[in-house]
């Protein structure tokens, strides 16, 4: 099923203007709400990386759902966006003995044999945001279009420099279904029109500091690039600090997933120019609502696709922008 998953006409990004940052990973989260006594339905939510104004969004949705159907969720993530660090909190998670599990896996192979042996051990599995090479043991998963996500930043790049030109993708690692589906409908794209040339995909692993690295050593290589893709939010914060250094604000257009705080501010400041919001708080309550649906015997839906929104610095101030933005705290 499709929920909202209407990307903004392009019309809509002729007013594309600037825009970009992120935010850093925290100490694993532990945090709970919600469902009171023993029969209360106990949830555990764990995100791909805690500190990420994404699953932060997420998590306040879900812990909102989960209150109001009288469950319990506690949320738990990594330090780092890394399945081996994913791994056994997942584990430790598993042992506890929930009553389902909604989490984002970090890596499309190597979450795979721990979510099975917990869908094995009957917990019941919503995989949000990203997903498994082979998904079929989880009663739900719920992402954006992530391929027309990409697809869309391309088209928001060529509003920004339609003479054609280079352009460069920073993403986070290969064997992320989320990033991974962006840069396909990204690269996809750009090969349908031959005045652009996509210089390729370079990985920070959701290092800020590496990507803008990468990003000024690219400029340097190529001065002349057009414009630049980040598939995330710590993506997009490197891409504008790296943009920053080489004293290339605005010549350089900047894209990114995701709309946090940091990246709203370079936004406003003109680093970025068009930023993807996703939908983190309907995919947070829809894993919820899938989630009890599984667990009271219900109907669930096998895959529920989300939607996006396209901000500029001009229609930021809009109602659709300002809600589409990402929380810091719930
Ligand atoms: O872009 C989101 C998420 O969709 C992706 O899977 C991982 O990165 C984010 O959490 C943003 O940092």
């Amino acid at each position: 099923m499709t929920r909202n998953s209407a990307v903004l006409p392009l019309s809509l990004l002729a007013a594309l203007t600037l825009g970009v940052s992120a935010c850093g990973a925290a100490e694993p989260a532990s945090t709970g709400s919600g469902g009171s006594g023993d029969s209360a339905k106990k949830i555990t939510f764990i995100q791909g990386v805690a500190g990420d104004n994404f699953y932060i969004s997420m998590q306040c949705s879900a812990e909102a759902a989960a209150k109001a159907a009288g469950a319990s969720l506690d949320t738990q993530g990594p330090q780092k966006f890394d399945p081996t660090l994913q791994t056994p909190i997942l584990t430790s998670a598993i042992a506890a003995g929930p009553d389902a599990i909604l989490i984002a896996p970090t890596d499309v192979t190597a979450m795979q044999a721990p979510l099975d042996q917990a869908a094995a051990a009957g917990i019941k599995i919503v995989l949000v945001d990203t997903t498994l090479s082979d998904p079929s043991k989880a009663v739900s998963q719920i992402s954006s279009d992530n391929v027309g996500g990409g697809k869309a930043a391309f088209d928001a790049i060529k509003e920004l420099a339609p003479g054609g030109g280079k352009v460069l993708v920073i993403d986070n690692q290969p064997g992320i279904s989320t990033s991974d589906a962006r840069t396909k409908g990204f690269d996809d794209a750009v090969k349908s029109d031959p005045s652009y040339t996509n210089l390729g995909v370079q990985y920070a692993q959701n290092d800020v500091a590496k990507a803008a690295q990468l990003v000024t050593s690219a400029l340097q290589k190529d001065p002349d690039i057009v414009g630049v893709f980040a598939t995330n939010l710590f993506g997009a914060e490197g891409a504008a600090t790296g943009v920053r250094q080489a004293d290339k604000q605005g010549a350089v257009k900047i894209v990114g997933f995701d709309a946090g705080p940091d990246q709203v501010k370079a936004l406003q400041d003109g680093t970025i120019q068009a930023l993807i919001a996703q939908q983190p708080g309907t995919i947070g309550k829809d894993g919820v609502e899938q989630a009890l649906a599984a667990l009271d015997g219900g109907a669930t839906e096998k895959k529920i696709q989300t939607g996006f929104t396209i901000i500029t610095a001009d229609n930021l101030n809009s109602a659709e922008s300002q809600a589409a933005l990402y929380k810091s705290s719930c």
